[in-house]
Formats: C-alpha cells, structure tokens, sequence
C-alpha cells in the first residue's frame, strides 16, 4: 500500500506540464512508498486553470495560492510560477508546515534564497530544487565517474549553454511564456536562467567555484512589454560570459546567450584532469563522452595506441535511472529527467536522507549567479561568499 502525498501545484506553463507529467508517471516507474496525488493547481486567470486541471486530471483548481497553502488536504506545495513570487509562496509554505518543490533559479537573488533556506530550516519541511538537469542519465554517470576518482586531479571545467530565440527585437518582454526577459519578474536573464543550471552541474561535479569575474551583455536595449503594451528598457542580461576559479584550485570558463543562431538548447560541459575527461552535450543526451587515461585503481596508463575517446551510449541497466526505464539501447528523454527526480524526492522521504539539490544547494548556486552579476557591473574578480 502506498502512501498519499497530495500535491498543490502553482503554475501551468512549461514547469507545471513537466512537474504534472512527473506526479502522474513516478510510481509507475519506480518502487516507492510515497504516491503524489494531483490534488490542485492553481493560477490567476480561471479558465486556463481550469483547462490545465483538467488537462492533467487535478482534483481541483484555485485561484488564490494563499488559499491552496491554507487547504488542510495539501501535503506539498510545488511552485512553478515565475521567479519573483517564489520567495513569498516559500514563506507561506513554510508556516503552513508543507513540504517545497521549487523551480530553479531558487530566488530572484542570494538574500531572497537566505530568507527561504532559513524558512525551510526553522520549518524544518522536506525542499528540492528542480535542477532536473542532473537526473539526465548520461549527467548522473559523469558524476558517477568523478567519484570512482577516474579523472584524478581536476584542471579545467568549460560549460555553454547557448539558445536563440530572442534575436528578434520584435520580441515582448514580460507576461505570459516571456516573463524571462523582464527583469523585474526574472532577477537576471541568462545568468538565472541558464547559468544557473551550468552552475548547479559544475559544483555537483567539480566542488564549490571560489572566484569570478564577467562580462555581460544586452543587445537588445527596448522591449515592448507583452501586457501593457510600453516600450520599456530592457534590464536582463542576454548573454553572460564568466571565467571561475574552484575551490579545488582548478579553472572554468562559462558561457551563455541567447542569441547564439541555430542552437535552441546547447548545454554542454567539459571537465579535463590528470588521468581523463568527460564531455556532454544535451543535443547528444543519451552520449557521455569519456577519455581514459589511466586506471584509478592501479594507477597503469592505457596504453598509448588504444587511447580515445569512448563514447558511451548511456541506456544500459547499470547506467543511473535506466534500469527503471527501458532495455538498453532504448532511450528516454527530457521529461524523464522531471521524473527522475521526483522519484529522488520521494525515496528521500522514505529514508530521511534529504534529496540533492535543496534549498541549501539552490543558495549556493545563486551565491555564484550573485557574484557573477556583481563583477559584470565592477569588472573585477569577486568573491563567492
Ligand atoms: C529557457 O528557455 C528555458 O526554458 C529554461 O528556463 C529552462 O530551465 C531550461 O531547461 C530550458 O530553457
């Protein structure tokens, strides 16, 4: 017998399908003894609410997120609105005694992503970012190989996270689908949006980043706002370029836009040490490329005509999260991430070990976007913390 865990969902755009898509398919993936139920969701406008509810089969819908914290029959308060309403929701979630599921970036900033992480702590409710981007299985496995020690001391870590879709100055910023260009609703633009997903990645793998300095840029400089229909400034970075230093003496270099033609969601990392390196590419997602350079165990190196890079297809049932899905060779995809993990989230539940990233990890990530938006405007290197 499972154990009911019902949801309140808050959003209905690209967020709340995935987490809606992850609630319904988890426990038929994955043995666990929690079952979200979809209970509610909730949004302002009621007929796209309303259609969203019964799109995915909620119970029921509000229009009010206090009024859904309020409900005695919601056990988890799962946000997928926009960037600037996380902090309050967390807050009110956090008195009400529910559990959080946030949607990256944490916050609109580190102050705010404090405030929430010590509201989850005094709480002391259950939290997880979505940084979903770690439960791609070929990520997981990168990750995996760092820990068996295969890449030995770590020299170098790249990351790009290139899209292209707001080229056109013709294109609003704010409201519905483009809050991410307005940056009193976002906070930033590539650094929260997509950096921070490079960022959450690279100290997964590579440790806590030390030191930065950047440069951003804004192509654009007028936008029409979507709602009222104003030509306003725009104020978020379309593109961000970082040089990092890790706390384990290694360097990175970071790159992100959208504005780079042709590519649509281009996240890739590198991460070179003395004895291999690992590649990825989220336009390949079921490739992680490794090269061996010598044995971690024995220390012998592989023998110079057989060195190479090994392109791993990343389906088989030893693989992270595969053997819940498919038989190898068969792929799974972007939602699968989602799924991935929540089904992480529920089985921290039942373990009371509590689930990476939480709120303490989505502080970090922003202390990072933090410092990397404060060297842009300084020109100098700036400290994390
Ligand atoms: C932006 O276009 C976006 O939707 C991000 O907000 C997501 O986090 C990323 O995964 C895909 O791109």
């Amino acid at each position: 017998m499972t154990k009911p865990l019902r949801v309140g969902m808050i959003g209905y755009g690209f967020m709340g399908r995935a987490h809606s898509n992850a609630y319904r398919q988890v426990n038929k993936f994955f043995e666990l003894e929690y079952e979200p139920v979809l209970a509610a969701c909730c949004a302002r406008s009621e007929d796209k609410i309303k259609a969203f509810a019964e799109n995915w089969g909620y119970e029921s819908y509000e229009t009010d997120w206090r009024k859904l914290i309020a409900r005695d029959d919601i056990d988890l308060i799962d946000i997928g609105s926009p960037n600037n309403t996380h902090k309050e929701i967390v807050l009110a979630a956090c008195e009400a005694g529910k559990m959080i599921l946030c949607e990256k970036p944490l916050a609109m900033d580190a102050a705010e992503g404090e405030t929430m992480l010590q509201a989850v702590k005094k709480a002391n409710v259950p939290n997880m970012v979505w940084f979903n981007y770690r439960r791609v299985p070929a990520i997981s496995l990168a990750q995996q190989i760092v820990d068996e020690g295969r890449i030995g001391k770590p020299f170098h870590y790249r990351a790009t996270y290139l899209q292209d879709w707001t080229i056109s100055p013709d294109v609003p910023q704010g409201g519905a689908a483009l809050w991410r260009l307005d940056v009193d609703v976002a906070g930033s633009g590539v650094t929260g949006d997509l950096l921070a997903h490079s960022i959450d990645t690279a100290e997964w793998l590579n440790g806590p980043i030390r030191e930065v300095v950047a440069r951003t840029e804004t192509f654009v400089k007028e936008r029409t706002h979507q709602e009222t229909g104003e030509t306003k400034k725009v104020g978020i970075d379309d593109a961000c370029m970082f040089l990092a230093v890790f706390e384990n003496g290694s360097m990175g270099t970071f790159e992100s836009t959208r504005y780079a033609r042709g590519r649509k969601n281009y996240n890739t990392f590198e991460l070179n040490g003395e004895n291999g390196s690992v590649f990825f590419d989220l336009e390949d997602p079921q490739i992680l490329q490794y090269f061996k350079y010598a044995d971690p165990k024995s220390g012998d190196k592989v023998e110079d005509h057989l060195t190479g890079w090994q392109r791993i297809h990343v389906t088989n049932s030893e693989h992270p999260y595969m053997d819940r899905w498919w038989v190898p060779g068969c792929t799974i995809g972007y939602e699968h991430t989602f799924t991935n993990a929540l089904a992480d989230f529920l089985k921290g539940l039942e373990t009371g070990q509590p689930v990476q990233p939480d709120f303490a990890s989505g502080l970090r990530t922003q202390k990072v976007c933090d410092a990397v938006l404060k060297s842009a405007g300084t020109g100098k290197w700036e400290n994390v913390d």
